[in-house]
Parts: C-alpha cells; structure tokens; sequence
C-alpha cells in the first residue's frame, strides 16, 4: 500500500471539506448533493460495466444496471416530460455533442447563441471540436441585452440551419422555448434546447419548460438540479435509436453506474413538494439580492434576474472583473468573471453570481443583506478588510442554522 500517496490525497480532500464549509460559494453552476446523492456516488455499482441500454448491453450481468437506469429513466421523463431520456453523458459537454452526432451530418449549419452572450463553449463553437465538425453562425442579444426572437428569426431565414439551440452559460431571464421552436419549424430546422442552468428551475414549473418543443434537450444534472456532476439527454422518441448509437458507441464508452444512480436519486429529490420550495427560495433570493444590489447602486445587466444568477456590470464603476473576482476569492467568496453580454466579449467587465449554491445551506434575507455589502465595500468602497470581516461573520451565522 502507498499509504503516504494515500494520505496526501486524503488530506487534499479533507482540505476541500474545508475551504467549501468556509467559502461562500457565488458560483452560479455550483451547488452541494444530498446525503443520498453522496451515498449513491460511492455504491460499489461502479465497479460494473455496461456498455449499451437497458435489457440491451455488451456485458453480462447487467441485470441490476437494467433496472437502476431503466428506473432513472423513467423519474427523468416523469420531472421533465419528456418522450424520452438518456442518463449515461458523462456531462452536459458530452451530452450535446452526442445530440449533434444523433442528429447532424458533417458540415450542417448551425445557429446558436454567441459565446461572448453566454453561448456554451459546446455549442458549435470554434473552441470546441463541434466546431470543427459543423458550420456554425451565431445570433447576438438585442440593444436591451435581451434574447430577440425577431434577431434569431431573421438569422434563421438567412442561415438556413439544420439545428437551431437555445441556451446559455449567463443569462439572468426566462427563455422563451415556444419562439424558439416556432422559428425552427418556420425554417425547418431541429431544435436543441440546453437547459443546463434553469434545469431545476423548469422541472419546478418555475420556468416555462421545451418539453413539448423541442427535439432533443440536453443538460447537466449538477447546477440548479442539484445532482451529482453529469450530464442528461432527454428527447423525441423517434431519435431513440440515433441518440443511443451516437451515444454509444459514437462518442462514449461504458456509462458510469453509480453517477447514473445518483442522477437518480437527485430526480427523485425533484419530484417532491421541498424542491419546488427550494427552487421558489432561490429565485426570491436572486430577486432579494438584486434589489439590494440596486439599491446600492449597482448596474444589473438586463436590470435584474428571473433566475438563479445574477451579472453585474462593472463597466460604470472602471474595475475589471478578474480583479473583483481574485479579491473575492482572497476573502473565500467564489464567483465569475465574465464579458457582459452584448458588448465585445474581450473584457471581463461582468461579475456572475449565484444563489443556487448559498439558497441550499438556508441562506437568509440578513445573509444576503451580508454579501451585498461585502460586495459593495470590495467594489465601490475598495475596503477588503472590511468585507472580510462580514464574510467571516456570515460563515459563522450559517453554520449556526
Ligand atoms: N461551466 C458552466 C458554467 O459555469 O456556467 C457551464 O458549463
């Protein structure tokens, strides 16, 4: 045994318990499992291989793993209302290139949201290998930092795509899946919705859902929905067959049992009554946040949020953001810096924050009241030692829910 290697990676993990339990996390695609969620990803399921679909695998003794995803399957499509849903992408990256796979042919146009306008890296874009493979255009926020039907809808009549995706990594409003469906089959092209951030919020009902919509929806299980890190494919039933071969064996091999377990479980979590309570709590803490946020002169991009997440502008105020988000750290506060959207994407001038992480540890109105002054003191004020100080002080009043 290398029992020195092994404590050194202990310790690291024991480190992180650590810095999360001290660290007030503004991430807004980050959040903390259950116990349960924890339990599964540790179950000795993970030891199995089981290449294919249920009743359908390469390997023998697989009848377990049959029913375990065939079961997660069906909580999916019963949270989602979807036809069908497919628990085994690894993460929301890999889930939409395997919608791709299952449903574009080389060189097929598509038109998706700008990455400088929170368009996902993923989605077709030169930086990742998707965009290599298809021909990619992209449509802008309007003037007001909106999502435009009338922009994309132009766009579309000019492009011609094969798929059009809705989605994106920082907008702070509900997404209107009926328009973006109405301009697909106005141009005959497929439609992708990637729900990755609002997944928790729509399967509360909370925000409209593509359910209905669209052709194939994509997400990751770990943000808003509060699941284990992964990734989810939900979809029509006639693409059944091309996502699970463009699944497998066309981008991954053998699933991970015990993440699929998990995902379980978390949309088990979804289905009851405390979710939908917990997904209201995260979007009136946004709001509450954005309130005190305006109240202490803060610029909002779109004026506020609908959602889990909120950006602030930080152009009025001349600081970068990478800055912001390094001093934040400094004080164990995690968040992002990030281009606000609409502008040339070149400078970070936007922090991204969110409440779907600090909503789950029970975070309160005075909590909140806490990080928008520290906010404030780190950004108009520039008194770190003063923000740190409160930041300390919410850490112990939280510990004490
Ligand atoms: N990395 C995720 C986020 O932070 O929004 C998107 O995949």
């Amino acid at each position: 045994m290398r029992s020195r290697e092994i404590s050194t990676i202990r310790n690291l993990l024991k480190k992180e318990d650590v810095r999360q339990r001290e660290t007030i996390c503004l991430i807004a695609s980050e959040n903390y499992i259950s116990q349960n969620v924890k339990e599964a990803l540790s179950s000795n399921i993970i030891n199995k291989y089981a290449e294919g679909i249920p009743y359908k695998r390469h390997y023998p003794g697989c009848m377990i793993a049959d029913k375990l995803e065939e079961y997660g399957e069906k909580l999916a499509k019963k949270l989602f209302k979807t036809d069908e849903a497919n628990l085994q992408p690894y993460s929301g990256s890999i889930a939409n290139l395997i919608a791709f796979k299952a449903i574009l042919k080389k060189g097929d146009i598509v038109l998706a949201m700008h990455p400088y306008d929170g368009g996902h890296s993923t989605h077709a874009t030169k930086y990742n290998i998707s965009g290599q493979i298809y021909k990619t255009f992209f449509y802008r926020v309007n003037r007001d930092g909106l999502i435009d039907y009338d922009i994309i809808r132009r766009s579309a009549k000019k492009t011609r795509p094969t798929l059009i995706i809705a989605g994106s990594s920082f907008y702070p409003q509900e997404i209107n899946y009926k328009s973006f469906y109405e301009i697909a089959k106005e141009v005959g092209a497929y439609f992708l919705a990637d729900i990755a951030h609002p997944a928790g919020l729509i399967a509360a009902n909370l925000h409209n859902s593509p359910a209905e919509y669209a052709d194939i929806i994509t997400s990751t299980t770990h943000k808003t929905l509060r699941g284990p890190r992964g990734g989810l494919i939900m979809f029509k039933s006639k693409f059944k067959r091309a996502v699970s071969e463009a699944l497998y064996p066309g981008v991954q091999g053998g699933p991970l049992l015990n993440v699929i377990a998990a995902k379980a479980i978390a949309f088990a979590e979804a289905l009851d009554e405390s979710f939908i309570k917990y997904q209201r709590m995260v979007v009136h803490n946004t709001m509450f946040l954005c309130q005190l946020l305006k109240e202490l002169g803060f610029k909002l991009y779109t004026g506020g949020s609908t959602n889990h997440l909120i950006i602030i502008d930080l152009k009025p105020v001349g600081i970068n953001a990478s800055q912001i988000e390094k001093e934040l750290e400094s004080i164990n506060i995690t968040s992002n810096a990030l281009p606000v959207p609409g502008r040339d994407g070149k400078t970070a001038d936007g922090l991204r924050i969110g409440t779907a992480a600090i909503t789950t540890l029970g975070y309160q109105e005075c909590d909140l009241q806490g990080i928008a002054e520290i906010l404030y003191y780190i950004i108009i004020k520039r008194e770190i030692d003063r923000a740190s100080k409160i930041q300390k002080s919410i850490i112990r009043r939280v510990k004490n829910y």
